[in-house]
């Protein structure tokens, strides 16, 4: 039996704090699936081909981390590639509620668990949006994302 597990998100950029819990994912289970979940309410900085292509880059050292796109669903990614584990980091208190209601409500709907990862404390702090948000004003994020993203993060905000 192969022990897979999803990492979800919007991965718009992809930063360290994510990348920490993918590779730690990724040494607990033997397949692990990165979900890009498409929102079509929310327009992002980086088309979803890129953020694939991002994370398939900076991710491409484990063996056994896929990145997939998936408009729909999470639940239903997970019953249509049979994985039975949804892995999140948690950075703080302030993500438990929102956390909890959605592994919550994956569960009721079909039976799918979420496990929680802490989050490096070096990442508490990190997420996409404030990444963005401070490179937009030229602030330094070279610390926060793999040199990759940082340079397409450069390159998109140059050209805007
Ligand atoms: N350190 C550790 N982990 C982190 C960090 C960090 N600094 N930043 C983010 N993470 C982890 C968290 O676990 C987070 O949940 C995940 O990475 C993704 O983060 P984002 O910001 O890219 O993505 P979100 O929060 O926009 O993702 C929300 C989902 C796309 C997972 C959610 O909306 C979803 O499942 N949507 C699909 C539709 C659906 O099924 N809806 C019903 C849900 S009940």
């Amino acid at each position: 039996q192969v022990r897979r597990a999803v990492c979800p998100g919007s991965f718009d950029p992809i930063t360290n704090g994510h990348l920490d819990i993918i590779a730690r994912a990724s040494s607990l289970y033997d397949e692990v699936y990165v979900a890009v979940m498409i929102n079509q309410a929310k327009k992002g900085l980086f088309e979803i081909e890129e953020r694939i292509d991002l994370i398939r880059r900076v991710t491409a050292e484990y063996g056994n981390v896929r990145v997939e796109s998936f408009h729909g669903l999470l639940v239903d990614f997970c019953k249509q590639r049979e994985i039975p584990a949804i892995v999140k980091g948690l950075r703080a208190v302030s993500d438990f509620d929102y956390e909890l209601q959605m592994a919550q409500m994956n569960n009721g709907l079909s039976g799918v668990e979420t496990l929680f990862i802490p989050t490096n404390p070096t990442y508490s702090f990190l997420s996409s949006s404030l990444v963005k948000e401070v490179a937009t004003w030229g602030g330094d994020v070279a610390h926060l994302v793999p040199p990759l993203v940082l340079e397409a993060l450069t390159e998109r905000l140059r050209n805007r």
